[in-house]
């Protein structure tokens, strides 16, 4: 075991005997092997949290997300039905707890999301009789929810991802009831609600599958409108929701490249990697979900991955990881959907129950082999070479 590797077998077996505070002195944090000590130099490294990882029910998990990361994101929990689930009625609770233990402990927060598809409840498009809103009210109801949402958290969320998913596959604009009811300018006017409640905060488009040609285009074609009309747009978030396969290294490389020639930041923002078989066929409901769930063609690891798979997700993660690092600079953050593969939402999509395994940490928070192929990812620099950048903190 070498030195990098030992620091952490002592971080998990701190947390294997539940007695484990890493950062309850000053010492034991900066002892620790960690993602973002590693990448210190290179980017920040962010994870997204469910309550239980913040809200001190579980203060291993807790330390944990501390001990590893810099960055969080909150998986749900300051989307719009989160936060806004009625008309004139807005739920800070959770969120509030989530901000402090981020400030708290000095971690790059970001804002996820404002103005989604998804997880927005119906009353929003809707009007008294049940039609759709008219497009000023519609609006009204974006500029009120974001100056509320980004007013009450202003500089304390270091970014916002303002709008996501917002590009159809082949590179047109998603026709979503946003824009449907009020068009384009939707967009902008979010991008520009956003910046007048904070000025300071990063301001980001975020969606999946940007390394498809089509849908890359469309979404350049639409930063390049913005930037010309002036909209501040800090940066693009690819999610990263990835497979043992798709997408091939280059075209990671050439999506990060693209975005990074029009001026702006960019940033992984949602990675895993998903090693289960596809889904043959279409969508269905969720007795057929439950059918498949159980053949296991199509949930072959239900008890543990197999070695071979474990080092075949390792070089994935490398592979990706050595595209990061060339464009370390450009790139500002590579964010983590999920701690441990139990809490990984691709455990229920595209099909309900199955055991997926496409994180660094597995169920019981012990760093796969995967974890190690981050850390080793990052070169180190010659021992006594000060004119050599610095490495990544290697204790
Ligand atoms: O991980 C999230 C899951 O718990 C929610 O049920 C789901 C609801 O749509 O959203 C998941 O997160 C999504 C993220 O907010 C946007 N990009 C895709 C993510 C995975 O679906």
């Amino acid at each position: 075991m070498n030195m990098k590797h030992k620091a952490f077998f002592l971080l998990v077996t701190g947390l294997a005997m539940a007695s484990f505070a890493p950062c309850s002195n000053g010492n034991a944090e900066t002892e620790l092997l960690s993602l973002k000590n590693t990448y210190k130099n290179e980017f920040l490294i962010g994870v997204s949290v469910k309550d239980s990882q913040f809200m001190a029910k579980n203060p291993a998990e807790t330390a944990f997300v501390k001990g590893q990361f810099n960055s969080i994101t909150p998986e749900n929990l300051l989307k719009w039905d989160a936060v806004h689930p009625q008309l004139g009625k807005y739920r800070f609770e959770e969120s509030d707890r989530f901000i402090e233990f981020g400030n708290k402990n000095g971690m790059f927060i970001i804002g996820h999301t404002l103005v989604w598809h998804s997880q927005t409840a119906d009353w929003v498009f809707k009007n008294a009789q049940g039609g759709d809103v008219d497009r000023e009210t519609l609006l009204a109801r974006m500029r009120d929810h974001i100056q509320t949402v980004v007013g009450r958290y202003k500089g304390r969320v270091r970014g916002w991802d303002v709008v996501n998913e917002i590009m159809e596959e082949n590179g047109s604009l998603r026709k979503s009831p946003w824009q449907k009811i009020i068009g384009e300018e939707y967009i902008a006017k979010a991008f520009q609600f956003a910046h007048e409640a904070d000025p300071t905060a990063e301001l980001y488009y975020n969606d999946y599958r940007l390394e498809v040609p089509g849908k890359r285009k469309g979404a350049i074609a639409l930063l390049r409108k913005l930037k010309a009309a002036g909209v501040t747009v800090t940066g693009v978030g690819l999610q990263g929701h990835y497979d043992l396969n798709w997408p091939k290294p280059q075209e990671v490389d050439e999506t990060i490249a693209d975005f990074g020639r029009l001026g702006l930041k960019v940033m992984i923002t949602e990675l895993d990697v998903d090693v289960l078989p596809s889904r043959p066929g279409g969508a269905g409901n969720a007795d057929v979900s439950r059918k498949e769930a159980a053949d296991p063609k199509l949930n072959p690891y239900k008890t543990a991955l197999p070695e071979a798979m474990q080092q075949k997700l390792a070089r994935r993660y490398a592979e990706l990881f050595g595209v990061y690092l060339k464009h370390r600079g450009t790139l500002s953050r590579v964010t983590f959907w999920g701690l441990t593969d139990g809490d990984s939402w691709l455990d229920n999509f595209p099909i309900k129950g199955r055991t997926n395994y496409p994180l660094l940490f597995d169920r019981s928070y012990h760093a796969k082999p995967a974890y190690f192929a981050v850390i080793d990812a990052v070169p180190v620099a010659p021992v006594n070479s000060p004119s050599q950048p610095q490495p990544a903190v290697r204790r």
